[in-house]
């Protein structure tokens, strides 16, 4: 059973996503920035989350949205400055909020003076910052592909050597077995910690620590290369680094960690996230994200399964729970589809009603949820029409595999992008019916949803019914009611394949959770420890589900409900 003190308010605390360059454009050049932000902190205290996560700030090429970071101690030119920075924390801070930043050190741009230094010889003290391999050109080290198309590997003519890059060419991975890139980066972040900042997501953390044999991977998922994750995600040093780094920077500060941790389960994530192993607070996993991959991988038309789902939340729910590890709670995130396209109904009848039941059956789980900007309005998935109007790399490098090398037709590609581009998230955040839905008086860096006239922040406000409040509700009641942060989850009827229902039993209460994932009415059998009891509902998206001392309940279409018991 997970047991929290005082010093763990991020226990009990909801984080909000804000992808920064399409958050809010306070000067118009069509970007969004750090004082855009600032303009909006009141709107994010009204809706009560406690910590703000932003995507990264940092200078960079923006190659990869800037996941590719060029000086870690400088502020991307077009967010802003260091003073804008300031202001945003301190104003963050004011409103009784915390602030987390985003660490990307697995790998830094192709553009940042450490490598360049190291590229141009291998004599160069810089040189194994970085992770070289000799070769001919001709040879790959090994099989491994990039995250995003092509060989991990890039051959520097004058060296005679390629280097590893997990992601783009242009993001080389850094070489953790140099002790000397790990006292750089642990001095990055006490340049941001003595900032006041209150901690930090990592990104890719689970693959500081490759295999030293770098041994070729499967091929999966129709890929041209192997997969690099069984040398490179949970290595072995992997534990020791973060040991390290908790020893000597983590520790010291009053901060919040979550660790991103592609293709890592629970086993793993225990150890990441087991308090007494002095590592990080939480993670992500990825097996929610999985489940609608096909033989070509995360580009598909396929759907969920809802068991499946079901399975995924139970296992971690219970996994962490028991090894006193802790979940991260999350729908989505700048990487991912819209929750309502992917797990809804984005269609106009059951959009926000599908919105509410999915931020129900999510934040009434034991973990951290994370809110990602939008989600909070049911913002959908955007349809381009043009691969043109695709900002993403990974988005135009699937585009062109699937349609160069595996030919799967226009139709195919187009939908699976669709469904499943990261663009779908990064479209700008709409916040009224005006132009450009008011993200910007400029020409923004990538096309708005055209549903902003229907869907933005200033319709929502006026709407007590919207998914703002119901979230606004949630997230309050994680404030309120220790039993969602502690209570053991149960999980019910677990072959249903139309609705997800599951128990937090506390010594003292009971909730009980019910979700409608179908257009249709279902009934939910009321567990019989709990028939003939008073109850009382907590929160729901239909007025009329009342159980009062009833065997079952009707949900309605994509309803949702939660009811709270006294034992006694
Ligand atoms: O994403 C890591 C990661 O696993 C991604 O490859 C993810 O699986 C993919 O985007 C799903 O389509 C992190 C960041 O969140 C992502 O934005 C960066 O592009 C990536 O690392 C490299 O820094
Ligand atoms: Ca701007």
């Amino acid at each position: 059973m997970t047991t929290m003190n005082d010093s763990e308010w991020w226990r009990k605390s909801v984080v909000y996503q804000v992808y920064p360059k399409s958050f809010n454009d306070s000067n118009d050049d069509g970007i969004g920035d750090i004082p855009g932000i600032t303009e909006k902190l009141d709107y994010l205290k009204e809706l009560g989350v406690d910590i703000i996560w932003l995507n990264p700030i940092y200078k960079s090429p923006q190659v990869d949205n800037g996941y590719d970071i060029s000086n870690y101690r400088e502020i991307y030119s077009k967010f802003g400055t260091m003073s804008d920075f300031q202001t945003l924390l301190k104003e963050t801070h004011k409103r009784k909020m915390r602030l987390i930043l985003d660490l990307v050190v697995n790998h830094t741009s192709s553009e940042h003076p450490w490598f360049k230094a190291a590229k141009s010889s291998k004599d160069d003290p810089h040189h194994d910052y970085y992770i070289w391999k000799d070769g001919d050109g001709k040879k790959l080290p090994n099989n491994w592909g990039s995250s995003f198309g092509g060989p991990t590997w890039e051959y520097v003519d004058k060296l005679g050597q390629y280097y590893l890059h997990l992601f783009a060419k242009q993001q080389p991975d850094l070489n953790w077995e140099n002790p000397r890139v790990r006292q750089e980066v642990y001095n990055i972040m006490r340049f941001w910690l003595e900032k006041g900042v209150d901690g930090f997501r990592m990104d890719v953390i689970s693959l500081l620590s490759k295999d030293p044999a770098y041994p070729d991977g499967p091929v999966i998922q129709n890929k041209a290369y192997g997969s690099y994750y069984k040398g490179a995600a949970n290595g072995p040093k992997i534990h020791d680094y973060l040991q390290e780094m908790n020893r000597e920077v983590l520790s010291k500060y009053d901060i919040v960690t979550v660790g991103e941790t592609p293709h890592t389960g629970i086993d793993d994530a225990v150890k990441y996230t087991d308090a007494k192993r002095h590592e990080l607070n939480m993670v992500f996993h990825f097996d929610h994200m999985h489940l609608d991959y096909d033989e070509n991988g995360k580009f598909s038309t396929k759907r969920f399964k809802l068991s499946e789902l079901k399975e995924v939340f139970t296992r971690w729910q219970n996994g962490m729970a028991q090894h006193n590890g802790w979940n991260s709670l999350y729908w989505s995130n700048h990487d991912q589809a819209r929750p309502v396209t992917r797990f809804g109904a984005d269609d106009s009848e059951w959009r926000t009603q599908s919105a509410k039941m999915l931020g129900t059956v999510l934040h009434m789980q034991q973990g951290t949820p994370f809110v990602y900007q939008g989600e909070e309005l049911g913002m959908t998935n955007t349809r381009f029409t043009s691969i043109e109007d695709y900002q993403d790399i990974e988005t135009k490098n699937i585009y062109h595999d699937f349609m160069e090398n595996k030919k799967l037709g226009s139709d195919y590609t187009m939908k699976s992008i669709y469904l499943k581009s990261r663009d779908n998230a990064r479209t700008p955040m709409p916040w009224s019916q005006a132009e450009n839905a008011g993200f910007t008086k400029g020409t923004p860096w990538i096309k708005l949803n055209p549903n902003y006239k229907e869907i933005n922040v200033q319709d929502t406000l006026r709407d007590k019914n919207s998914v703002f409040y119901y979230y606004q509700k949630l997230i309050s009641l994680r404030h309120t009611l220790p039993i969602i942060t502690n209570g053991k989850y149960v999980l019910l009827d677990k072959d249903n394949e139309s609705t997800y229902s599951y128990l937090r039993e506390s010594d003292k209460q009971v909730l009980f959770v019910a979700g409608n994932f179908t257009a249709d009415k279902q009934i939910v059998q009321v567990p019989s420890s709990l028939r003939e009891k008073d109850s009382q509902l907590i929160i729901s998206n239909y007025e009329t589900v009342e159980n009062n001392n009833s065997t079952q309940i009707e949900l309605p279409p994509y309803g949702a409900a939660v009811y709270l018991y006294d034992k006694k």
